[in-house]
């Protein structure tokens, strides 16, 4: 059976950038229904004791009668469990260093181009989704985005970092200023978190 990870910070913990309130939320009302949608459809399945990430990947094998609700609630399941990894406290000029700062001013030109594009992504998905930063099979960098809860895993990229842009994760902040969240959610991101996630 598939079960909600605890937050790996205290709900407060991304205060101001995102409130106690949104993380209950999010995270205890949100996450917790993909998973339970989740195991109400496998449970009985040879897909329940499957990795997630295993899971997302073979999609094509999953039978037809299950498998928008594997896709929707898996990916919901795989999408918050990545989110909540890669964020920390807030701090000022947040910046990624090392390898992963090299390779995004290699493929962006800039780190300042690379969170406009990001940026951009998330804000040009209509509806609910996410942004994301993947690597590809040839070991490229790629920014898009992806409609409701679909992982890049779906379609065999490796994220490398993502943010919801459902309105569920900033509404009760932000109102309907989707762009006010996406350019303060920079301060939260856990870039050593992320730099694992290239390796
Ligand atoms: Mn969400």
């Amino acid at each position: 059976m598939f079960q909600v990870p605890d937050l790996p910070y205290q709900y407060d913990a991304l205060q101001p950038v995102i409130s106690k309130k949104i993380m209950e939320l999010h995270h205890d009302k949100h996450h917790a229904a993909y998973v339970n949608n989740l195991n109400k459809a496998v449970t009985g399945t040879e897909f329940e004791s499957m990795d997630i990430e295993e899971l997302l990947k073979k999609l094509d094998s999953i039978p037809e009668n299950i498998r928008m609700t594997v896709r929707n609630n898996g990916g919901g399941h795989a999408n918050h469990t990545f989110f909540w990894e890669i964020m920390r406290s807030p701090m000022q000029n947040n910046q990624p260093t090392g390898k992963i700062s090299q390779l995004l001013t290699k493929q962006f030109g800039s780190f300042e181009t690379f969170k406009e594009q990001f940026a951009n992504a998330g804000m040009t998905r209509f509806g609910s989704g996410w942004a994301w930063l993947v690597k590809k099979h040839d070991g490229a960098l790629a920014i898009y985005s992806s409609p409701n809860q679909d992982s890049p895993l779906m379609q065999g990229d490796m994220p490398i970092l993502g943010v919801d842009v459902w309105e569920h994760a900033y509404y009760l902040d932000y109102l309907n200023d989707r762009a006010a969240y996406l350019s303060k959610w920079w301060d939260v991101v856990n870039w050593d978190e992320v730099a694992k996630r290239l390796t």
